[in-house]
């Protein structure tokens, strides 16, 4: 099983949903960006504080923050590691790939999760998180669009893309996803 991974796809795809089911049964570090700063966060933090304003509003944190995140957690990463939620634009994918060279130890395959929009706000907003609000979710899903999907072609160049419909029940999905990184 492949296991230096990257979870791709719009708010409330269910990238998180499936990166935690993967890493529990291959024993892989689940490296999500959201829950890293969601726990910034919670330590209350003058970071966390700047942090927790601009997640409440859909946008993205500053590249700084989230690669000086990612960046720890991967260099002390021995065994694989699944990223959920990074990169999420150019500069961040761009940032990856200097720091995964550095460690040497590329990218195996990048999971998008495709959903229609429709499943995604109604997921959400089920959910009920702080930023589950509809206003916050439709800036979230602009700044996918915007900023995340120039980061399919760049995958799909590279030729490690697999594509998941994520329309369908969690077991179903994530069977999809065992599937394409057997
Ligand atoms: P994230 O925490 O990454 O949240 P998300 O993209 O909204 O998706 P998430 O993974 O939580 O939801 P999932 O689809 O699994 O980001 C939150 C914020 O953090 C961002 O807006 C940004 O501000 C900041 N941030 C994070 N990373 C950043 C970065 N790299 N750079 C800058 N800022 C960053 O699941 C959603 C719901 O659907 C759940 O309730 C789940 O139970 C349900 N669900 C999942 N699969 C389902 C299925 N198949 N059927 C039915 N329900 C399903």
């Amino acid at each position: 099983m492949k296991n230096k991974l990257l979870f791709l796809g719009p708010p409330g795809a269910g990238k998180g949903t499936q990166a935690s089911l993967f890493c529990k049964k291959y024993n892989v570090e689940h490296l999500s960006t959201g829950d890293l700063l969601r726990e910034e966060v919670s330590t209350g933090s003058v970071l966390g504080l700047k942090a927790s304003e601009i997640m409440n509003k859909g946008e993205l944190v500053s590249d700084e923050l989230v690669l000086s995140i990612v960046e720890g957690r991967l260099i002390s990463e021995k065994k694989g590691w699944l990223l959920d939620g990074f990169p999420r634009n150019l500069i961040q994918a761009n940032s990856l790939i200097h720091l995964l060279e550095k460690i040497n130890q590329p990218l195996e395959a990048v999971v998008l999760i495709k959903i229609d929009d429709q499943f995604l706000i109604e997921r959400l907003l089920a959910r009920g998180r702080q930023d589950d609000k509809e206003q916050v979710i439709i800036n979230r899903l602009k700044i996918y669009r915007d900023k995340t999907t120039p980061l399919i072609n760049l995958y799909e160049k590279q030729g490690i893309l697999k594509v998941i419909d994520g329309n369908a029940d969690i077991d179903v999905v994530f069977s999809c996803i065992e599937k394409a990184l057997s």
